[in-house]
């Protein structure tokens, strides 16, 4: 009898290796070698093996059934592992200033780490030489962007984690179909290992295998690679995502003249019949899910939902900014998503998703800080790390404040029309914004593209748990992209800023802000459903309606032009909208600051040009 394939003497246990494009062949036998794993699954996207990751997940004890739900399930982590790690990520090239700018003398750079191709060699060679050992080598062929679009890249990714296999499989195009439209062409590389060889020399807590104190989520711009280990979480393993559509994505939108984003992108319609398409920019956990899917309390408002997190944009022939979604899922934020804030996602979330972190209740549910209201009073909960009969009292939050679904995008219950198109939707307003607690009102419009980029490029906005900070400080974060970033920050502004063509249509850029305070520390914008007053405000203004008066920081709304009709609560105006002077002047100055420490050189004289006029409208002397 037969026995199974080989390739370099492992195993093949799922799929034929002689359909393999001989490209793909040659790069899997070359990690089958290096990495040393006991089996190779070579993914195909079916149905069928989706069910065979549920039974593997489930029998290594990686995740939970949740009977309550249709095709559920919950991972929970090795509590060391549960956001990206900014600070063991790297870009890796040639020259260090290509990567990260040079910071002043004395001062700790904070826009992204270099390592050098040869340490990356060295640090590549101190873990992934046997590193599969015991494991099972998934080989996922996926793209980002519809299948065989000129627009869509492939990657083909190499990962000994079957929750990253099964999570891969909602996130992107995940199938053998890829190999068809990729044939001998080049694809960019993702190799991912968890880092725990088998038999483990330490115990696996939570049957999470990981390896905290070496992980390290690493890139070759250049030659499109992805180098990740040590850790099975998100952004860190899912390398469809942040790896690859953002940081490798925008070294190559850089080489080609397009843009690659940290943005949401959603459709909305107003009562008279007309449709517009934003795109949003807010770091993360900033907002960007609630808003792509907003629920408006106002009869009327159609929103229709393209992305909520990345969006690859380009302008077409006709000087249209056009934007596609490159993912095909949500990795959505659970923690403060109910039915009154979110109730699209309440609607999606339970049907075919992996959830990671949260808690559970006794019948077979989840549950999250912001599900008070919406649990049965007879059920007890268990929390993300395990304690039985968790109250309130335990001083601990239940889910941890990452804790995320991993839901396809077709359960999108208002998915927009044109979300699988190639083409794009057009885009009409680019919107950045951040946590801001003092001092940045609820909306300004930007003066020109100039002054708009000038305002992505000062994004600053409170840590949050996304990544490994603690603590709510401020914290610059340009273009939402700070830990995205794959080329130097100047370069990077400078080509957002080479967008602008007098044969283009420019969208109008705008800056919100809903996490503006009182000084009681309440929010002074109710927010989610409520944000359609302003998107409303912002579609009129790209149809110039006259409703904006001058600033010194850029447009604000007539007093009385954005729609405060029925809002639960009186807005108070004057104190959303206020622009105190000596924020203001700290403000500028910090950024100034900012920009000279952390950019210096390789800042484009034309956002110099930008504080300057802004510093001289606000009356800031020198
Ligand atoms: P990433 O997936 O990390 O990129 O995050 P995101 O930008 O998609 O953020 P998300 O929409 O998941 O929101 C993060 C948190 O902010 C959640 O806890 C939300 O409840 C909260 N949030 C979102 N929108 C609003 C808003 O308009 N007002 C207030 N006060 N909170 C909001
Ligand atoms: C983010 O942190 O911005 C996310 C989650 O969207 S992760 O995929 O983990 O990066
Ligand atoms: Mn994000």
């Amino acid at each position: 009898m037969m026995g199974n394939p080989k390739i370099e003497n492992t195993e093949v246990v799922h799929g034929n290796p002689q359909e393999l494009p001989k490209k793909v062949l040659a790069f899997v036998s070359e990690i089958a070698q290096l990495c040393q794993p006991d089996k190779i699954w070579l993914c195909d996207g079916s149905e069928d093996e989706n069910k065979d990751f549920t039974r593997l997940m489930l029998e290594e004890n990686l995740v939970i059934n949740l009977p309550k739900y249709e095709n559920c399930v919950l991972a929970r982590t090795n509590p060391q592992d549960v956001a990206r790690m900014e600070s063991k990520t790297y870009i890796c090239t040639e020259e260090k200033r290509e990567a990260i700018p040079e910071p002043k003398p004395g001062v700790k750079g904070t826009l992204g780490n270099w390592m050098s191709l040869k340490q990356l060699d060295e640090e590549i060679k101190s873990r992934f030489p046997g590193c599969m050992k015991g494991r099972t080598l998934y080989l996922l062929p996926f793209s980002m962007g519809p299948i065989g679009s000129p627009i869509s890249h492939v990657g083909i990714q190499a990962s000994d984690s079957v929750y990253v296999a099964a999570s891969m499989r909602i996130m992107t195009r995940m199938g053998k179909n890829v190999y068809k439209v990729l044939g001998d062409k080049d694809f960019v590389k993702c190799i991912h290992s968890v880092g725990v060889p088998l038999p483990a020399q330490k115990p696996i807590i939570n049957n999470w295998p990981c390896d905290p104190e070496k992980t390290m989520v690493a890139h070759k711009t250049k030659t499109n690679e992805i180098w990740s280990y040590g850790s099975g979480y998100g952004g860190n393993s899912l390398l469809g995502k942040k790896c690859f559509s953002l940081r490798i994505g925008s070294a190559i939108a850089r080489r080609e003249g397009w843009l690659a984003e940290h943005m949401l992108i959603v459709g909305i319609t107003n009562p008279q019949g007309v449709k517009k398409y934003i795109v949003g920019a807010f770091p993360s956990q900033c907002g960007k899910t609630n808003l792509a899917m907003l629920t408006s309390p106002i009869p009327g408002y159609k929103i229709e939902c393209v992305g909520d997190d990345i969006a690859w944009m380009r302008f077409d022939e006709n000087g249209v900014l056009r934007a596609i979604n490159p993912e095909f899922g949500f990795f959505g934020v659970c923690p403060g998503t109910n039915h009154h804030t979110n109730p699209v996602a309440m609607d999606m979330i339970f049907k075919n998703t992996i959830f990671t972190n949260v808690a559970k209740t006794s019948d077979g549910g989840v549950f999250w800080e912001g599900l008070e209201k919406e649990l049965k009073t007879h059920v007890s909960i268990t929390s993300w790390t395990g304690e039985k009969h968790w109250t309130r009292d335990s001083g601990k939050p239940a889910a941890h404040p990452n804790a995320r679904f991993c839901t396809p995008l077709v359960n999108c219950p208002i998915l927009d029309p044109h979300w699988n198109s190639p083409e794009g939707v057009p885009i009409s307003a680019i919107l950045f914004g951040g946590r801001r607690p003092e001092g940045i009102p609820l909306i300004y419009e930007t003066r020109s593209w100039k002054h708009g980029v000038y305002a992505g490029a000062s994004v600053s906005s409170e840590a949050t748990s996304a990544a490994e900070y603690k603590g709510h400080k401020v914290m610059h974060d340009p273009f939402s992209a700070r830990p995205f970033l794959s080329y130097n920050a100047g370069k990077y502004i400078e080509h957002w800023l080479q967008m602008e063509k007098d044969y283009r249509k420019m969208p109008k850029i705008f800056h919100v802000n809903w996490f503006r305070k009182n000084k009681e520390g309440h929010y002074l914008w109710p927010g989610f459903g409520e944000n359609i007053r302003v998107l409303d405000w912002i579609m009129r203004r790209c149809d110039n309606e006259p409703i904006a008066v001058e600033s010194p920081i850029g447009l604000l709304p007539k007093e009385g032009s954005i729609n405060l009709e029925g809002l639960p609560d009186p807005i108070n105006w004057e104190e959303l909208f206020e622009l105190p002077e000596d924020f203001w002047k700290r403000e500028m100055n910090d950024i100034e600051t900012y920009f000279n420490q952390q950019i210096g050189d390789d800042l484009p004289p034309a956002i110099r040009e930008e504080i300057e006029n802004q510093k001289k409208r606000l009356g800031i002397s020198k």
